[in-house]
């Protein structure tokens, strides 16, 4: 294979004609050691997922790649890879070691990579662990967020920074349904985190002019969803009992309601903020919101099954303090962005229970 070696850049474009930071019609030209000419395009663009390996870093990553994109993704160290929700697509994406409590191992990857766009989706995300462990949930969901953007501002300011913000942001809800000007009332540590992570991103945007935009999402949902949380431990348990490998499932709050939404749908919205003329917020909701019982009902009549006869209320799972009900306006959205969900509560449902049942069928 022939060697690359950089010989040099068109003359730089004016920002206008700049696309995510990159000259819209720019090509860097490579020649091979003593060959021909090569003129690879710069329209390709270059993202880095952190979180790469959680259920919606797998999904960003596959759109990005859909869309050419040369997609890197950061990664903690553990003794065990766990890799299994981008094992699909490993040979398609770089990943780097680096972790959102190590500062120096954030800056040496953006300078290593150079992306575009930046996705910061790693966090502690799991939301009873953040009454268990506040002060790492704060190092990871709050602080982590500050080293990635002082990060961007020493490597490189230009970049398109995207914040994984929440819903559970509004917790003790102030209005319903809640839009970006709803006031916070987190009801967790990790609540807390996030609206840290939130205006700190907010202010890096204005302090320092960043392209820094926050995705305040409501839950989202797929058959990648880690097992704790409730849709697929749900999902799982009707799976697992329609076999005949459990008889029951245990259960905390079942009058909690969710704007619950498909995590596809989700990512294409993350993409879509960073393609915007000015970074901003948006909520990304359906704008419809369903209890916990009401997700059993659909997900055990699904397979012709009564969720009475299998569901058990335990108080181990009640959490301190509870977001009772949460319901999305995402209408700025729809109306800057053009996005809209596309899948229906009742279809995320069966798609899950349907994921699981071919699951476990086949282990
Ligand atoms: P997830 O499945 O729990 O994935 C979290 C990711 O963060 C994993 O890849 C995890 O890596 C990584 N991570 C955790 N701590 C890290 C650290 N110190 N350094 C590097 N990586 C670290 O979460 P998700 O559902 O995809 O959510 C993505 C983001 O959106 C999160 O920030 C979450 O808080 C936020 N969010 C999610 C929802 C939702 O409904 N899903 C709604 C609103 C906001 P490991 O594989 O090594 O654990
Ligand atoms: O709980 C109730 C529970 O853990 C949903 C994260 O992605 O979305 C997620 O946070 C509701 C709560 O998600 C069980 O009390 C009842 O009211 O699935 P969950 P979450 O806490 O809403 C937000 C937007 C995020 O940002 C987070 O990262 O369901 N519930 N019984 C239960 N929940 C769990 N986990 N387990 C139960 O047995």
């Amino acid at each position: 294979m022939a060697t690359l070696r950089y010989i040099g850049k068109r003359k730089r474009s004016r920002p206008s004609e700049r696309l995510n930071g990159l000259p819209a019609n720019d090509s860097t030209i490579l020649r091979p050691a003593g060959g021909v000419l090569h003129c690879l395009p710069m329209t390709i663009r270059r993202a880095l997922i952190t979180g790469i390996t959680g259920q919606d870093g797998s999904y960003l990553a596959d759109l990005l790649l859909e869309k050419d994109y040369e997609v890197h993704g950061m990664v903690r160290r553990s003794s065990t890879e766990n890799f299994e929700r981008i094992a699909h697509l490993t040979h398609r994406v770089t990943l780097h070691q680096a972790d959102l409590l190590d500062q120096l191992s954030i800056v040496d990857l953006l300078k290593k990579v150079r992306p575009q766009e930046i996705y910061n989706l790693a966090a502690q995300s799991f939301v009873p662990t953040s009454w268990v462990q506040p002060v790492l949930t704060g190092e990871f969901t709050a602080l982590g967020v500050t080293r990635m953007l002082d990060a961007i501002r020493l490597v490189d300011p230009e970049v398109r920074f995207y914040q994984a913000s929440s819903s559970e942001m509004f917790g003790k809800v102030l209005e319903t349904p809640q839009t970006e000007k709803t006031p916070f009332y987190p009801r967790s540590p990790y609540g807390v985190a996030k609206a840290y992570g939130h205006f700190i991103t907010v202010n890096y945007r204005e302090s320092y002019n960043l392209f820094a935009a926050s995705g305040i999402l409501f839950n989202h949902e797929s058959p990648r969803r880690g097992k704790e949380f409730v849709t697929r431990k749900i999902s799982h348990a009707v799976a697992q009992i329609k076999l005949g490998l459990a008889k029951e499932l245990r259960l905390g709050n079942l009058d909690a309601e969710r704007d619950w939404g498909y995590a596809g749908d989700y990512v294409r919205a993350m993409w879509m903020m960073l393609q915007q003329p000015k970074a901003d917020d948006f909520v990304i909701a359906t704008g419809e919101s369903h209890s916990v019982r009401q997700f059993c009902e659909i997900a055990f009549s699904h397979v012709g099954l009564d969720w009475r006869k299998h569901v058990a209320v335990d108080e181990t799972f009640l959490r301190p303090a509870e977001v009772e009900k949460l319901r999305g306006d995402s209408s700025k959205a729809r109306r800057v962005l053009g996005w809209k969900p596309e899948a229906s509560f009742d279809a995320l449902v069966r798609m899950m229970v349907d994921a699981d049942l071919k699951r476990c069928a086949h282990s």
